[in-house]
């Protein structure tokens, strides 16, 4: 293992004797691991993670986020299940500064829930949209203040663009000349790229807090119950446009291939499983998206899709520096299921503005 898990959770405020610890989950950013402790003959888990400092440059201010994101939580519920809890290093802070320079953080570990990388049933996708509507929700009335932007302009889909013509104009590692077809299908969507942001800035809607990465594999959906039970990965909440996390529930949550997948012939977005998303996030949410807000929600599971193909798309040609890869490819191959995803959505995005309508009404 690159890490002595051993030693940086002995900086943690962990009882009992380190038993092992194992890489975990399928994360493309920071380096996540369960720890196993030996607590007076009961071994008791603990999420061990290491920040990637690349990504985010302030790993201090992000977890005073957390902290604020998870205390105000907490407040709310009495089930301690439902949000993640921090474990301090034993002097008192969120996370351990390694003389390496690296940074880490700890969480108890939640038992009996697990994560879908592909969402099985149109219950989890239901329950699990539920549980982001019900997070950003909760996040309303949280004091102190506008949220540290962990990353700034994280969503914005024009600045995300002009990142990939920048791209292709360096072309660093001569891979322009593999991708005009897809550069082509972005610059044929290009007018769609500022849609949200302008109509935030006309004031039709509004900076809510958001997650930013509601990625279907950040809700801990439990064993028994099958409910969306602990909305995960906080390092990207901050303010935002709720269409972000709608948009990013339709992409990871409607196809039933998986994001890296190469048939793209698997790649599709599931009618059904759009419709338990939006009645989950809608339940979780309880009322508290305006009309523009409402009519815009399919359209950003496109946006949002083709915004990760496009950052997908930009890595592949900055030589896969971004995103952990595992295969040569790995970029393209990601990209190529986005955006055979976004043509999906295209295709029934008039059906997905219907029943938006037909389940409003309902409320
Ligand atoms: P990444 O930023 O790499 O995606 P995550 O915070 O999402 O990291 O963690 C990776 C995986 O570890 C998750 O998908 C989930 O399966 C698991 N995980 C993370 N935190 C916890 C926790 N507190 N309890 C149980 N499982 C967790
Ligand atoms: C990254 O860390 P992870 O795997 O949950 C990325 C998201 C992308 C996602 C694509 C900080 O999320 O923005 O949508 O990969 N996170 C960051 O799978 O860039
Ligand atoms: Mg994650």
């Amino acid at each position: 293992m690159k890490h002595d898990l051993k030693e940086i959770s002995s900086h943690f405020n962990i009882y009992g004797d380190f038993i092992i610890a194992v890489p975990y989950g399928t994360g493309h950013i920071n380096d996540t691991y369960q720890a196993a402790f030996n607590q007076a003959g009961t071994v008791v888990h603990y999420t061990i993670q290491r920040i990637n400092h690349n990504v985010f440059k302030n790993p201090v201010k992000l977890m005073e986020n957390v902290e604020r994101v998870t205390s105000h939580l907490a407040a709310k519920s009495t089930d301690s299940r439902t949000t993640l809890r921090v474990v301090k290093t034993l002097d008192g802070q969120s996370c351990y500064s390694a003389p390496d320079g690296n940074f880490w953080r700890c969480y108890l570990f939640v038992e009996n829930a697990r994560t879908y990388d592909v969402l099985e049933t149109a219950k989890q996708a239901y329950e699990a949209a539920r549980a982001f509507g019900k997070f950003q929700s909760a996040l309303v009335d949280i004091p102190g203040g506008r949220l540290f932007e962990t990353i700034v302009d994280f969503h914005n889909t024009p600045k995300r663009l002009a990142n990939l013509e920048e791209s292709i104009k360096l072309d660093k590692c001569d891979r322009v000349k593999n991708v005009a077809k897809e550069i082509d299908f972005v610059m044929s969507r290009r007018d769609d790229c500022g849609v949200l942001l302008d109509l935030h800035a006309r004031g039709l809607i509004p900076e809510r807090i958001t997650h930013n990465d509601t990625k279907l594999n950040n809700v801990l959906i439990d064993d028994f119950t099958g409910e969306g039970i602990c909305v995960i990965d906080l390092d990207t909440v901050m303010p935002g446009l709720a269409h972000y996390d709608f948009g990013d529930m339709i992409r990871t949550g409607t196809s039933p291939a998986l994001e890296d997948e190469v048939d793209l012939s698997k790649v599709t977005m599931r009618f059904e499983m759009f419709e338990a998303l939006l009645r989950g996030y809608l339940a979780g949410g309880n009322g508290f998206l305006n009309e523009v807000e409402l009519e815009y929600l399919p359209f950003a599971g496109k946006l949002i899709t083709m915004e990760i193909g496009i950052r997908f798309l930009t890595d592949y040609l900055d030589g896969d520096v971004y995103f952990k890869t595992h295969r040569n490819n790995h970029n393209l191959d990601r990209c190529h299921t986005q955006f055979k995803l976004v043509e999906s959505i295209e295709q029934q995005l008039d059906a997905m503005k219907f029943k938006v309508q037909e389940v409003v009404k309902e409320l």
